[in-house]
């Protein structure tokens, strides 16, 4: 298995939760820290050929008025700004950026930053893919539900749609074509989303999907998706795709997750492409658990997609 085919990547907490209904979110770089990512992802690279750098957190502003709608857009705008130029000084310097979040919201500073160093590298036309892992598809607006959590938003605002300030960021919009986008995992999907994915034709596979063709078909389908056409792809991981019965500390526990192997595969999946410009690890809430599963399998899966194989 071959990696991402970078010589060096660098840590990136984006301790974000403001998107979310409730606070934890913003606890998990420090809890995958203590878990010991930086030292698993380091030896991984002493035998793949890699260095690791932790850089550190990016400051998070504090909560503003919980009364303003769309919530908290004024901090979240301000926080995009901040990690989309801190992923820029991540890749002036030739690293591949790890971001550990935080909740989902984080992936429009992340998708926003990757789709403008493609631009830089390779051309204002230059594509970008996103695979997308997770329950949840967050396609959703807060033009058609004001009371949105914005965490549920970021693919909508990735695709120019939803509060101009943060599709917008950057300079630039849309920042992905919906035919480069492949959902994975889906399970919990309202019905203006379900409608938006068939609108928009996006290619998606839900949880029976997955159970149906099996995890390595899935993932041959989305990554040919993602990285056909395009000069580079994200993958952007949400927690609670997989199974509540392994990785529990996530805000919405919904049956019928991936299970961590499936996971794990989908992740090796991910390594094996030169085009993968960033990886996230989002949603891990690591207060809604006694003990360190969910931070252990986040920490693992993140491995996976560094190339980590067990033999
Ligand atoms: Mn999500």
């Amino acid at each position: 298995m071959s990696t991402a085919g970078s010589e060096h990547y660098e840590i990136i907490g984006a301790p974000f939760e403001l998107g979310s209904w409730k606070a934890g979110c913003g606890e998990a770089p420090r809890v995958l820290r203590e878990r010991r990512l930086e030292k698993r992802l380091s030896s991984l690279g002493e035998r793949l050929g890699f260095s690791v750098t932790d850089g550190g957190d990016v400051e998070t502003p504090p909560a503003g008025d919980p009364d303003a709608r769309p919530k908290h857009l004024a901090e979240t705008v301000s926080f995009s700004e901040a990690l989309m130029a801190r992923l820029g000084e991540c890749y002036g310097m030739g690293r591949f950026p790890v971001v550990v979040g935080g909740d989902h919201t984080v992936s429009i500073a992340t998708v926003s930053a990757a789709a403008r160093r493609l631009r830089e590298t390779h051309g204002d036309d230059a594509r970008l893919g996103l695979v997308w892992v997770d329950a949840h598809p967050d396609i959703e607006t807060p033009q058609r539900n004001p009371d949105t959590d914005l965490h549920a938003t970021p693919v909508a605002h990735l695709l120019g749609r939803g509060c101009e300030e943060l599709a917008g960021l950057g300079g630039f919009a849309p920042k992905i074509r919906p035919d480069d986008v492949a959902f994975i995992g889906l399970r919990d999907v309202v019905t203006e989303e379900r409608e938006a994915i068939r609108e928009l034709d996006m290619m998606a596979f839900g949880f029976t999907d997955v159970e149906r063709l099996g995890v390595v078909e899935v993932c041959e389908r989305a990554f040919a998706r993602a990285t056909e056409g395009t000069a580079g792809f994200v993958l952007s991981f949400d927690i609670d795709v997989v199974d509540p019965s392994e990785a529990p500390a996530v805000q919405y526990p919904e049956p019928g997750g991936l299970t961590f192997r499936e996971a794990a595969v989908v992740m090796q999946h991910a390594a094996t492409f030169a085009s993968l410009v960033s990886i996230e690890m989002l949603e891990v809430d690591p207060g809604l658990e006694t003990g360190t599963r969910t931070a252990d399998i986040a920490v693992s899966l993140i491995w996976s997609a560094l190339g980590g194989t067990t033999l």
